[in-house]
This record gives structure tokens, sequence and C-alpha cells, in this order.
């Protein structure tokens, strides 16, 4: 069945997911960088991201997938840091087919795919450091996302599930799912595949078990839903500047005690 999984990048956004049954945490490159106060251009170091995961660790004992961008660097650093982030509590390390020092998916400049071979030793290294440990190795292609043909995709994801990938990412920053549909179709459900319906619409009648989705990720929606709150509640503020009262959408002091008090401990 599929799962599930929300992006959180802090201790908070992570104790709503949890206090609301969510299924999983993605902590989002994009989001701890932006937490930062850093472009998602992979400034944030491993440190940063470990400090991050141990935050969200303090607030959830749900399964955390880390998006570690392009990995840190060559197949030998991916492993370190790999492993690193294992012992610091991932279920999970998610490394993606760019360069260094890649972009958010979703900016509109040219993205350059990383050597399919290259790429390979990544996921190989990782998954031969993390053996044993139930840590998993996630191959994300950014194939469809600089427009190749769908053979492309298919070609690197099958190198990457012989590489040892435990389960393939899907980059596609398209307004419709149609040629994440496509590619489902012709990969045959061998290796689960994850999805990230950020700006595409997943039909409700789309079966997702059927088509061999594990996982859908809405990566970075809780930060993008706090900062429409925020403005709104500051821009509330500004009009009635003596105002005490609580605007809506805010939580009261007692329940922010409660998600602090009950959920990160
Ligand atoms: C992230 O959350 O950092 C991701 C997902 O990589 S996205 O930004 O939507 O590409
Ligand atoms: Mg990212």
């Amino acid at each position: 069945m599929a799962r599930f999984f929300w992006g959180a990048y802090d201790a908070v956004s992570a104790a709503v997911v949890d206090e609301a049954g969510g299924e999983g945490i993605w902590l989002s490159g994009l989001c701890c960088s932006a937490s930062y106060g850093l472009p998602d251009t992979e400034l944030l170091g491993l440190g940063d991201l470990l400090a991050c995961l141990q935050n969200v660790r303090r607030a959830s004992k749900l399964p955390v997938w880390v998006d570690c961008g392009t990995g840190f660097g060559n197949a030998a650093n991916f492993a370190v840091a790999a492993d690193d982030l294992r012992r610091g509590g991932a279920d999970a390390v998610c490394v993606e087919d760019k360069v260094f020092p890649k972009r958010n998916t979703f900016s509109q400049v040219a993205h350059a795919l990383e050597d399919v071979d290259r790429f390979s030793r990544k996921i190989a290294l990782a998954r031969e450091r993390l053996e044993g440990t139930g840590c998993r190795v996630i191959a994300r292609t950014e194939s469809l996302t600089v427009g190749e043909p769908l053979p492309d995709a298919l070609r690197r994801a099958s190198a990457y599930a012989d590489a040892g990938a435990d389960a393939l990412f899907l980059s596609n920053p398209a307004d419709s799912p149609d040629r994440a549909l496509e590619f489902l179709a012709g990969w045959q459900g061998r290796l689960p595949v994850v999805l990230l319906p950020t700006s595409y619409r997943l039909d409700a009648a789309t079966d997702l078990d059927a088509l061999g989705v594990s996982v859908v990720i809405y990566a970075n929606q809780l930060l993008r839903a706090a900062v429409a709150a925020m403005r709104q509640v500051v821009e509330r503020f500004q009009g009635d500047r003596l105002s005490v009262t609580d605007h809506e959408p805010m939580i009261s002091v007692p329940e922010l005690l409660q998600l602090t008090d009950r959920h990160i401990v």
C-alpha cells in the first residue's frame, strides 16, 4: 500500500506530521536550506543536515528519508555521509543524478545530469557501506527534469537498480503526471517508485499500488503553508498594530506548549 510522506525541516514541522498520524518524513534539502537562510544549491553542509535530522528525530520516530542532494561529492564521500546520516537516525538516504552544485528541480535554469556510471558507483558504494543496517539507498533521477526522452530515464533507472538502489525516485516538475505515468508503464515495477506530485496532481482514481508506487512525497507543502500563514498573521497585525487577540490562522499558546511538551521530547 503506497505511503504518503511529508517534507519536514525542523522539530516543529516533524511534530506536526507525527501528531497528524503521518506515515513518514522527507528531510527536505530545499526546506532545511531555507530554514538556514540558504538557497537550495548544496551550501547546506553535512553537519547542518545532521543537525536538522537530530531535531526531526527529537520530535518523531516515523521513518525519515534524508535528501542528500548529489551526495556531498564523489562516491566515497556519499558513502561516508550516508553512514553518518544512518547513525543519526536516517531510514533512507536519497541521492540525485545531477552534477554538484545542483540547483532545485523547479529552478528555471539549465540542469546538468551526472554521468550514469559515475552515479551508479555512488549508489553501489553507499549500498555496500549500509549493508545490514536497514538503511535504504534511494536513487533519484532528474532525467525528465532536463527534458530527456523516456528511454533515457528508463536506462538510468535500470543502471541504478543494477547498482543496488532500493527504490527509484522520479522527479517530474511538470503540470501533468503523464510522463511519470508513462515511465511507470515502461518500468514495470522493477524497483518501488517514489513520486513527488509538487506541480502535478495525481487523480484520485490512479491505482498507485498497481503502478508500483511505494511512496508519494509532499516535499515542501508544509513550509509553504507555514509561510503563507505567517504572512497572513503579520499582515493582520500590521493592520491592527495593538491587537493582542489570536488571529487566524494561529494555534494558541497552550497548543504550542502541548506540541513541544508532547511531541518534542
Ligand atoms: C527537496 O525537498 O529538497 C526536494 C524536492 O528535493 S523538490 O524541491 O520538490 O525537488
Ligand atoms: Mg532537494
